[in-house]
């Protein structure tokens, strides 16, 4: 099982769109084995964008990241970050598939809505910035009919 972390962005909290783009997970199969809403500080925006610091969109993404309230998620499933990504679309609203979260919520460049990690070093470190104290550990019984037990569960016969 993979992990990986999505952020709800302050546009997706402000335009009520929480509980349609989770159900979108959940529909999927993706257990939740972690979730918040918080506060980003400009510290932790930092560090989570640390790659994106000298590019000009920078300073205008941080303001936006820590303008309002995010949902942080930890989401979990077999190839979890890229099936998130596919789900989530193109980066920007404009360019994303109709049927993704993107394409279907979004038309901004730089209010997009949701952030997936793109991979599992990513995800491990997005993990720890924005749930120091861990995950909760339980069984997902949705798991026995979502995957095959014996092929991708590995189940004994
Ligand atoms: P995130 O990281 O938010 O999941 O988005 P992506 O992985 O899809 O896209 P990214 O890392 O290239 O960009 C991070 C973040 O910056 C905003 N952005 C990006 C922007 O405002 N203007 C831009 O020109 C670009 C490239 C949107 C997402």
């Amino acid at each position: 099982m993979e992990r990986t972390l999505i952020l709800f962005k302050p546009d997706a909290l402000q335009r009520g769109l929480a509980g349609r783009i989770l159900t979108r997970f959940e529909e999927k199969g993706l257990k939740i084995a972690g979730m918040k809403l918080m506060q980003i500080t400009p510290e932790l925006a930092a560090k989570h964008y640390e790659a994106h610091k000298e590019r000009p969109f920078y300073p205008g993404l941080v303001r936006f990241m820590t303008s309002s309230p995010v949902v942080a998620l930890a989401l979990e499933g077999i190839g979890a970050i890229a099936m998130c990504r596919k789900l989530m679309g193109a980066t920007f609203g404009c360019d994303a598939e109709p049927g993704t979260i993107r394409g279907d919520f979004g038309v901004s460049r730089s209010f997009n809505l949701i952030h997936g990690s793109d991979s599992p070093e990513a995800a491990e470190k997005e993990l720890g910035l924005f749930f120091p104290e861990g995950l909760v550990e339980y069984e997902a019984a949705a798991y026995e009919w979502a995957y095959d037990p014996v092929e991708e569960l590995g189940r004994e016969v």
